[in-house]
């Protein structure tokens, strides 16, 4: 085969993730997809591949990178076997082009196109703003759903059953925290690095330099233990990510963190590791099959905290985790079975989303090695589900720093974060992302006295499937010899500035919940004038109805107006 080996030196993980999100539209259909249709792309260690979900779409470039790169880290020169000419190469060999998009300096840099508002009001507050808003109205206009504390929305029922698992008085419920939070909260109490791709305007919504719609709900882990009042906690909130559009990434999506903390200044004997221990014991047992190949913590790939914490120390806190959040996933399985098994059992007419095989398929869960500024060692919790592993929570034994900025340096303990949705999507069948958003009285309905009742629990029935409306727009960006006469968008996206998810937050705004998903379909750069193209395939397929094809024209061209308007490309 015609292969191209391209030295690019990735000697640490920032830029390891950089490079992930360069060339994360070529795994989208899943790593098998890639080797039989791209070809050309392979890690040098191939088992790279066994440890990506192959749900790939369900997983931003984080956890890819956190999945890859225990395999790759600790390697000075990584190398990248692509096919000569394949699209994938060409991206690869423009570093200047990624490096810019995905810095925080030139997301400083970045013009703002569209015009922003002065202030804006959010659950009560009013916030100033600057040239780093980027916030849409539709993302803000989501900002006082909070559905995790809408009565029998199954993103609340998903909450409460994660609850019943972590009770009081060992932990506390903390589920209305503001979801404006500021970049020290977010970033800087947790140890993000200054130049971490997280922090891109790409990646996160701004309200202005210092303040932001939070990224993840670790972002209060800080100040919860700073208070320092009980063993443990748990946090539910909406979380905010600039991201793609399909049917598993929504731009506001849930998340739960839970916390567990022990002091060595009041266990008996100060023996941390015995009472972490005998706190295990107490917890129930469970007959899951648990695939759990790595060591409890490697000194490259996930080191334990030698300085801070005793091997058996971290053992205990992390075996205490690892029982604590296997007990979790197997009370929502639990529950998943017997709703199918209700539902398949139902006389009443009603057809069942699931297969015999499905209800009685043993239910199989692994950890993987993963990382995060703010624990170490750190793993993902993995389910098996409909043929692919499907990553649900990441988690691991927090950073000492983190205790001893909160005052308590004897302190010592376990974090972890969930996707409700995402755990909700398994619990309920639900298909589609959209429909948590869904006012819809055929979705609501369905959940109706569940959270009192959950032996009421059934899978969802979806109410129909619409067909799906194809449309296709391809445009230039402003290019290096077109800049300054870009179809009088001056100010449009070159391609160094260009980033997928300002698109995508383009047509969301323009065409709303109709638009399932918005996929790369095409790229490429004019050898003569070294201007960049690229083809976006919109499906547009509403929830609720058929949609005319005048409808999708219309929305079509509104979507089409909109991406000249506020990115400046030039349409083909
Ligand atoms: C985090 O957000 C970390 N804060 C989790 C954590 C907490 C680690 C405490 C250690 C200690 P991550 O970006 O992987 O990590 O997201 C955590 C979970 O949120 C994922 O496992 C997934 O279940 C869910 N999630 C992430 N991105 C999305 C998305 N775009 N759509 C739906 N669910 C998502
Ligand atoms: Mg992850």
């Amino acid at each position: 085969m015609d292969t191209w080996r391209i030295r690019v030196g990735w000697i640490d993980k920032v830029k390891f993730e950089m490079a992930i999100q360069v060339i994360r539209p070529f795994f989208l259909s899943g790593i098998t997809q890639i080797a039989n249709r791209a070809r050309g792309l392979r890690f040098p260690h191939h088992q790279a591949s066994k440890s990506l979900n192959p749900d790939y779409s369900m997983v931003r470039p984080r956890g890819i990178a956190n999945a890859l790169w225990p395999r790759v880290g600790g390697r000075s020169n990584i190398a990248l076997v692509v096919q000569r000419g394949s699209r994938v190469s060409r991206l690869l060999a423009q570093p200047p082009c990624w490096r810019a998009a995905y810095s925080s300096d030139a997301a400083r840099s970045r013009p703002d196109v569209a015009t922003h508002p002065q202030t804006v009001e959010i659950n009560g507050n009013k916030y100033t703003t600057d040239p780093w808003f980027n916030v849409s109205s539709t993302v803000l206009s989501l900002t006082s759903r909070k559905l995790h504390l809408q009565k029998d929305h199954p993103v609340a029922i998903t909450r409460k059953i994660v609850e019943s698992v972590f009770p009081p008085p060992t932990y506390r419920y903390y589920n209305d925290f503001d979801p404006v939070v500021s970049t020290y909260e977010n970033f800087d109490s947790l140890g993000f690095p200054p130049d971490h791709p997280g922090r891109a305007r790409s990646d996160t919504y701004y309200i202005n330099k210092d303040t932001l719609l939070r990224t993840h709900t670790s972002a209060h882990e800080a100040e919860l233990f700073r208070a320092g009042a009980s063993g443990g906690f748990l946090i539910s909130g909406d979380v905010y990510r600039r991201d793609e559009v399909d049917r598993s990434h929504y731009p506001v999506f849930h998340q739960m963190e839970g916390a567990r903390v022990w002091d060595r200044n009041t266990v008996p004997n100060g023996d941390l590791a015995a009472a972490v221990l005998q706190d295990l014991d107490r917890l129930p047992k469970h007959n899951m099959t648990v695939e759990d190949p790595s060591p409890p913590s490697h000194p490259d790939r996930n080191p334990l905290q030698a300085e801070h914490h005793t091997p058996e120390e971290a053992a205990a806190v992390a075996a205490h985790l690892k029982r604590s959040l296997e007990l979790m996933v197997n009370e929502i399985f639990s529950r998943a079975k017997a709703a199918a098994t209700a539902a398949a059992g139902a006389k009443n007419g009603t057809t069942t989303t699931t297969t015999a095989a499905e209800r009685t398929e043993p239910l199989r869960v692994r950890w993987v090695e993963a990382s995060f500024p703010f624990t170490s060692p750190s793993w993902e919790l993995e389910v098996f589900y409909q043929g692919d592993w499907l990553e649900v929570l990441g988690c691991g034994v927090s950073k000492h720093e983190l205790h001893a900025h909160a005052s308590g340096p004897s302190r010592m303990g376990w974090a972890f974060g969930i996707g409700l949705e995402r755990i909700a999507m398994l619990l309920f069948r639900i298909p589609d992302i959209r429909l948590f958003w869904s006012r819809d009285v055929r979705f609501l309905s369905q959940f109706r006295g569940v959270e009192d009742d959950l032996a009421r629990l059934r899978p969802f029935v979806p109410f129909s499937k619409y067909p799906a409306c194809y449309r296709d727009v391809s445009f230039w960006l402003r290019g290096a010899s077109a800049a300054g006469g870009g179809g009088g968008a001056g100010a449009g996206k070159a391609a160094a500035d260009w980033h997928g998810n300002d698109l995508m937050e383009v047509v969301r705004d323009a065409a709303g919940d109709c638009v399932e998903d918005v996929r790369l379909v095409d790229e490429f750069v004019h050898p003569a004038t070294g201007r960049r193209s690229m083809c976006y395939r919109i499906n547009y397929r509403s929830l609720e109805k058929t949609l005319t094809n005048a409808e999708a024209n219309e929305m079509h061209g509104r979507v089409t107006r909109a991406l000249v308007e506020r990115l400046g490309v030039e349409v083909r």
